[in-house]
């Protein structure tokens, strides 16, 4: 029993191990339930009775010297244990195998529209989905025959009074001269909504971005510098735009605006169907009866608005050819748009 004790002692002083893993599994070999302590106490209860208390003595110092040690032995680990090894290194670039997903292309899309805007000034204004008639047609001159009021192109939610999905977001901008006077400078992007057949050009819900600005003497020529600054700032320095009268209910003169093709360098290709062109947006000198209709004075103050889609945007800029895509949420289309902002 003596031998047996001391050759103990000897391995629990003799103990140099190499990680704190190899500390543990000692101290379960040791003092573990079925580990050599035990096993020796299990002996001890056939000693002699006139040694037990020699080898009881001797059991107790052996037991107490190895806690004594594996604790010593753990807390040097744990010391020499660095922050870098332990919780990993905190200035390290995040890796590349961390998925943390991407931005949807129209968002991506519509945030560079509005921030080309608000480096113009511009701030941002939303508004509801849900909207009532007099917000989305008939603050803005539309006459009560007007074929979108009708329920082939207008989502109704209730008919009386007229309740609908807006179908475009102009009614945020009505909200805002309704609110606020001269000088304003808003640009609203939204969702909006139009009872429409889904095709690869058309979808029922799309998204627009608007804008609009009034104070006094603003002109056609600000409207249009402001559109090239834009079509510069989105498709390129080399981008030169063209404009094409046009007709809409809330703005006269009105136009459509056309960039020069960023795919062909205003060549002709498939995309501006040989044109050289591709159509961005459409706008106007804002119609006196609207701005008289949302509390402004016409005699004294006049302004332009825009307002383009989102989808043509992203398509124009990314070369998709088929708007539904961007409805989809296909994992294999959204990677591609992970390094995008
Ligand atoms: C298009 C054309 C346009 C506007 C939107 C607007 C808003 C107010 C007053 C006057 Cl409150 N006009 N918005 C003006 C011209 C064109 O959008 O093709 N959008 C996709």
């Amino acid at each position: 029993m003596n031998d047996k004790i001391n050759a103990l002692l000897r391995r629990v002083e003799e103990f140099s191990p190499e990680t704190a893993a190899a500390v543990e599994e000692f101290r379960i070999k040791m003092l573990g339930k079925k580990g050599e302590l035990n096993a020796l106490l299990e002996e001890f209860k056939s000693v002699a009775p006139e040694y037990k208390r020699e080898y009881g003595q001797k059991i107790n110092a052996l037991k107490n010297r190895a806690m004594e040690r594996v604790n010593a032995l753990k807390e040097q680990f744990a010391a020499s244990v660095t922050p870098t090894e332990s919780a990993g290194d905190m200035t390290r670039p995040a890796s590349s195998d961390d998925d943390a997903g991407s931005r949807h292309p129209i968002s991506i899309v519509r945030n560079q529209i509005t921030d080309i805007f608000a480096r113009l000034g511009y701030t941002i204004a939303e508004g509801p989905e849900i909207e009532d008639d007099r917000h989305v047609f008939g603050a803005l001159n539309f006459p009560p025959e007007h074929p979108a009021r009708d329920m082939q192109d207008t989502f109704f939610i209730e008919k009386l009074p007229d309740i609908l999905l807006r179908t475009h977001t102009s009614s945020i901008q009505v909200r805002t001269m309704e609110r606020q006077q001269p000088p304003i400078r808003v640009v609203c992007p939204g969702r909006v909504f139009r009872n429409e057949a889904i095709s690869y050009r058309a979808h029922c819900i799309f998204h627009q971005v608007e804008g609009l600005y009034i104070d006094r003497g603003v002109s056609f020529a600000d409207m249009k510098q402001s559109i090239l600054y834009f079509a510069k700032e989105m498709f390129g320095e080399q981008a030169v735009i063209r404009m094409r009268p046009s007709y809409f209910p809330f703005t006269e003169p009105s136009a459509e605006v056309d960039v020069s093709c960023n795919l062909c360098g205003g060549k002709g290709c498939n995309v501006c169907k040989g044109t050289g062109w591709l159509e961005i947006m459409g706008c106007g000198m804002v119609d006196p009866n609207v701005l008289e209709e949302c509390g402004i004075d016409s005699e004294k103050y006049s302004g332009f608005a825009f307002g383009m889609g989102v989808e043509r945007i992203a398509m124009l800029k990314y070369g998709v050819k088929d708007l539904r895509l961007y409805f989809e949420n296909d994992v294999r289309f959204l990677r591609q748009f992970e390094s995008a902002l």
